[in-house]
């Protein structure tokens, strides 16, 4: 494990919501911490998509993106769950079983790459929390947030769960820790752990039981009553901002419920605002937030 990380973006966030590269950038300056760009990645690819589907072909593509960052020495870390699930869940698979090894490199050699095993693959929620702590991102804020927050875990991070060594799996409470960090509350709400609705391809494939399980969850965190939705994964980012904007198109509730990505809501308690951060890039109208943080200075 080391403490020099490469950047894996994947492809929501330079797609759709570039404003988490920007306040990703922005607590790496202020956390002093060593990331590089992982030049040359692809999509990882989603895990539960390729993965589901063709398994050495997912395999193949996933090492190629691990083996750009071995060659750089640097563990790689992503801020998306997708990635997270297929870059870790790779990684693991290929340190556990030579057979995998040996099929994936006979791959890689095609395009003069080999899979060694030399680095760990990273989330940046466990990284925040075991290699920079709580107390350090504390002493850091310069502008504690005082928000009511949901906090969404999402499927990738925490399943499958073998390899991952959280506390716990069901009731995880690390991600809550560096919320709170922030000067936040995370408010418990029912159904906390549930999908967000878009992950497997049900998005893509099956969009209406997508936006109902996405509903479901919109309608807990509503009567929970907080200020704003935060994430770790930019497709449940994308799944609870747009789907807001669906629902209501669809004739359904009006939730306005700001949503965040973790790193654009440390960004704002490191005393960034909102347009550094990007919130202006969300479906979802997010000046019901603005107005609750406290101003800077
Ligand atoms: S890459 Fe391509 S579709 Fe995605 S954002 Fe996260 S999962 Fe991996
Ligand atoms: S939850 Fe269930 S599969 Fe997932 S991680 Fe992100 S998208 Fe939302
Ligand atoms: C969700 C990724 S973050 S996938 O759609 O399940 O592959």
């Amino acid at each position: 494990m080391s403490d020099k990380v490469s950047l894996f973006l994947g492809c929501l966030i330079p797609n759709r919501y570039p404003g988490i590269e920007k306040a990703t950038q922005l607590c790496f300056e202020k956390l002093d911490i060593d990331c590089a760009d992982l030049v040359g990645a692809s999509c990882c690819p989603a895990p539960g998509v390729f993965r589901s589907f063709d398994e050495p072909a997912w395999l193949a593509i996933t090492s190629r993106n691990i083996v750009l960052s071995e060659e750089m020495e640097r563990d790689v870390l992503t801020l998306c769950n997708g990635c997270y699930g297929s870059l870790a869940e790779a990684n693991n698979k290929l340190k556990e079983s030579s057979k995998l090894k040996e099929m994936t490199n006979e791959h890689l050699s095609k395009i003069g790459k080999e899979y060694k095993g030399s680095i760990d693959v990273r989330h940046i929620t466990e990284f925040l929390f075991r290699e920079i702590g709580v107390e350090t991102i504390k002493l850091n804020v310069t502008n504690p947030l005082g928000l009511k927050v949901a906090v969404h875990y999402g499927c990738h991070l925490l399943k499958p769960s073998r390899g991952r060594e959280f506390e716990s799996i069901e009731r995880p409470t690390f991600f809550d820790a560096i919320v709170e960090a922030t000067g936040c509350e995370s408010v418990d709400y029912p159904d906390k752990m549930e999908c967000c609705g878009a992950g497997g391809g049900v998005r893509s494939g099956l969009s209406e039981s997508a936006l109902s399980i996405t509903n479901h969850k919109l309608s807990r965190i509503k009567e929970a009553d907080v200020d704003c939705i935060i994430n770790a994964c930019p497709f449940c980012h994308l799944q609870f901002d747009d789907g807001q904007r669906e629902i209501k198109e669809k004739g359904g509730n009006d939730y306005g419920i700001p949503v965040l990505h973790f790193t654009q809501l440390l960004a704002l308690a490191f005393g960034h605002s909102p347009e550094d951060v990007g919130l202006q890039f969300n479906a979802t109208d997010c000046s019901s937030l603005q107005k609750k943080l406290p101003s800077e200075d």
